[in-house]
């Protein structure tokens, strides 16, 4: 990423002011073991997960039978990817809507120290993209052939968690979610980030905070996500943040580069009509270290109805949403700020 001297230092950038030190202490973000729930642990991790889902919007999935080379093999890929010289890598932008993209997220004026490839999952556009975004890398064919290997496998964990939803809910089918992103035609993407550190200016102008820790750079500012469920892996660097739905604590989340961090989406919250939350999240930069994360993003085909799952609702319960499909949604929330709350619009007086 280059930082020319033209531009205004830290000033387009958000900065967190509370200090990590003053985060609550003993917030265990829940873990999901995928291998118990194929045993006699089926019904506590359903429990675990449904409660997770409702309070925080926010799990950890361990023992999820995706391969460590696989994951090994693609962070090294996207590693020589993002070392490559500015110029390169701009040849797999600029984002239309997909490609590589750099400091600025979506197109309503966000920014973040950030760059990153957004790419879709779906067999036709991942070969479009694959023109633009995989000829540009080292590795080429290779780094294609790796990530289209992971996103099968990362879709694979989702929707067998979206199972466990299902029947953790009573909602029949089992598929009854995992079958709206099993879909040929759903818009599900996969988002690879890297946060660089920060040059040596840019450390300088953080200025400390009383308690004395540094203030932090957001890499990503606050937002939830839009679709079903997200699915994350980063490498060892801290960064990411969930939010309390108290709306104004924040929890560092512990990195563990071999397991998953799912996170339920504005889609999801309405599925289940209000019963799942979708989680606030934001990341911020480590100065002095590169975070490099991974996302798949679960979402509905395009003329998918979102609306409250029949099998769930109670007798006498109001749907708290208004009829809307995944195309109308989406089309407002590129409209938005990245911290927009995007379902108010969709929110029943
Ligand atoms: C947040 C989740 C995903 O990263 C993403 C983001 C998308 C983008 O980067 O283009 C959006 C953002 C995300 C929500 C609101 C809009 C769209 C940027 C933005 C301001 C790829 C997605 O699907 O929605």
């Amino acid at each position: 990423m280059v930082v020319s001297s033209t531009e205004p230092a830290l000033a387009r950038y958000s900065l967190i002011e509370n200090c990590p030190c003053q985060a609550p202490t003993g917030i265990e973000i829940p873990a999901v073991d995928l291998a118990a729930a194929a045993g006699e642990g089926r019904d506590e991790v359903m429990r675990i997960l449904v409660r997770a889902c409702k309070e925080l919007g926010f799990f950890k999935v361990v023992n999820h039978g995706v391969r460590k080379q696989l994951m090994e093999r693609l962070d090294a890929q996207a590693g020589r990817f993002f070392a490559l010289p500015q110029t390169e890598k701009d040849k797999a932008g600029p984002l239309d809507p997909m490609g590589y993209g750099s400091k600025m997220i979506g197109r309503n004026g966000d920014f973040g120290w950030i760059e990153y490839l957004l790419l879709s999952t779906s067999p036709n556009v991942v070969s479009e993209n694959s023109r633009t975004t995989f000829s540009v890398s080292p590795d080429g064919q290779s780094f294609r052939t790796t990530a289209e290997e992971y996103m099968r496998a990362v879709k694979g964990v989702a929707c067998e968690v979206l199972e466990l939803i299902a029947e953790g809910l009573k909602i029949k089918p089992r598929d009854a979610l995992s079958s709206i992103i099993r879909d040929d035609k759903s818009d599900s993407l996969f988002r690879i980030n890297h946060y660089p550190p920060l040059p040596p200016e840019f450390q300088l102008q953080l200025q400390p905070l009383k308690c004395g820790h540094n203030r932090k750079l957001l890499g990503f500012g606050e937002h939830t996500d839009p679709q079903l469920i997200s699915v994350l892996r980063s490498n060892d660097i801290t960064g990411l943040q969930v939010c309390l739905q108290d709306g104004v604590t924040w929890v560092s989340v512990p990195p563990d580069p071999f397991s998953f961090f799912i996170n339920v989406g504005d889609s999801l919250q309405v599925l289940t009509n209000g019963r799942f939350k979708s989680v606030k999240h934001r990341v911020f930069t480590d100065p002095m270290k590169s975070r490099v994360s991974m996302i798949y993003f679960g979402g509905p085909a395009m003329n998918q109805k979102i609306a409250a799952m029949e099998g769930l609702m109670e007798e006498g319960e109001q749907s708290l949403y208004k009829e809307f499909t995944w195309s109308e949604y989406k089309k407002s929330a590129y409209k938005s700020r990245l911290g927009d709350n995007r379902l108010a619009f969709f929110e029943k007086s």
